[in-house]
């Protein structure tokens, strides 16, 4: 997390922490700025423990430095808000956020994925995910009221995409005009979902399903090969195994 040190009058001084996300792609930066201003705008943050050697991580991916790091919060209604910024070289640039809400809370799954390489974002992606059925009736009427958006490049989701909804855009932005049109689609998404997020009310009777729905959220999301292969390759098998179960998508708790 921190540069290197520097020699100031003679004596080794700490360096100004920089962090990841100044070296990133503008697209990724912007939406990390974006994400964690709206969660301290409208929800009542606190710290959120990540498992000790899983907050800030380097490993080697075919000769390439791999950076990895992770931001967690907890909330009245979110028992993990977690963005996380990887980038491997200056090849591939990743951010991640999921935000899991508490099981008491009968509220969709906040995800979006942002990866390019190469100065190029190749895929962008956003959801607001159910954990029943179908969406709560008050997130598909503040979301039918967002202003339509179209993409040039609309992308096909992947066979274990069936978790995600009809409101869910998966795309390849074609111009820096529409990383930016991505970035502010995904900061609708967001500060929507922070202000019914804290107008609902818990519904501890409906934890079971609530539970159960997460879980299956989780374990499709487990299924992205995509991202396993990276961290694989950059961790071996079984490390990749063990952070996609307890940091990415790790299931509630009984
Ligand atoms: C795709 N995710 C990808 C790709 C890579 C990663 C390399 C392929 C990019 C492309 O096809 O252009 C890698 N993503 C990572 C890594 C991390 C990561 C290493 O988050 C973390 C360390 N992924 C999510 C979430 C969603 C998601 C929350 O983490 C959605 C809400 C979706 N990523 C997602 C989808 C694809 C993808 C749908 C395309 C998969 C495919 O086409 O097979």
């Amino acid at each position: 997390m921190l540069g290197t040190y520097y020699r100031f009058l003679g004596v080794m001084v700490a360096p100004v922490p920089t962090s990841l996300r100044d070296q990133q792609h503008p697209m990724i930066r912007d939406l990390a700025d974006r994400i964690e201003a709206t969660w301290q705008q409208y929800l009542d943050l606190s710290p959120y423990r990540l498992p000790e050697d899983l907050g800030y991580i380097e490993g080697r991916l075919e000769g390439e430095k791999l950076t990895i790091e992770n931001r967690c919060y907890q909330t009245p209604q979110f028992r993990k808000l977690h963005l996380e910024l990887a980038r491997v070289g200056a090849n591939l640039d990743i951010l991640h956020c999921v935000m899991f809400p508490r099981p008491e809370y009968g509220l969709p799954m906040f995800g979006c994925d942002l990866v390019g390489g190469r100065g190029q974002i190749s895929a962008a992606i956003i959801d607001l995910s159910p954990v029943a059925e179908v969406l709560p009736d008050r997130y598909v009427t503040a979301l039918d009221q967002l202003p339509a958006q179209a993409f040039a490049e609309e992308r096909d989701l992947p066979g274990w995409g069936t978790i995600f909804s009809p409101y869910c855009r998966f795309i390849r932005p074609a111009s820096p005009a529409e990383e930016t049109a991505f970035v502010q689609l995904i900061a609708d998404y967001l500060a929507l979902h922070c202000q019914q997020a804290i107008a609902t009310p818990a519904q501890p009777d409906q934890k079971a399903g609530i539970m159960a729905g997460q879980r299956h959220y989780c374990e499709q999301q487990q299924k992205n090969d995509k991202t396993r292969r990276v961290l694989e390759k950059a961790f071996g098998e079984a490390w990749a195994e063990r952070y996609m179960t307890t940091v990415l998508f790790d299931l509630p708790e009984a």
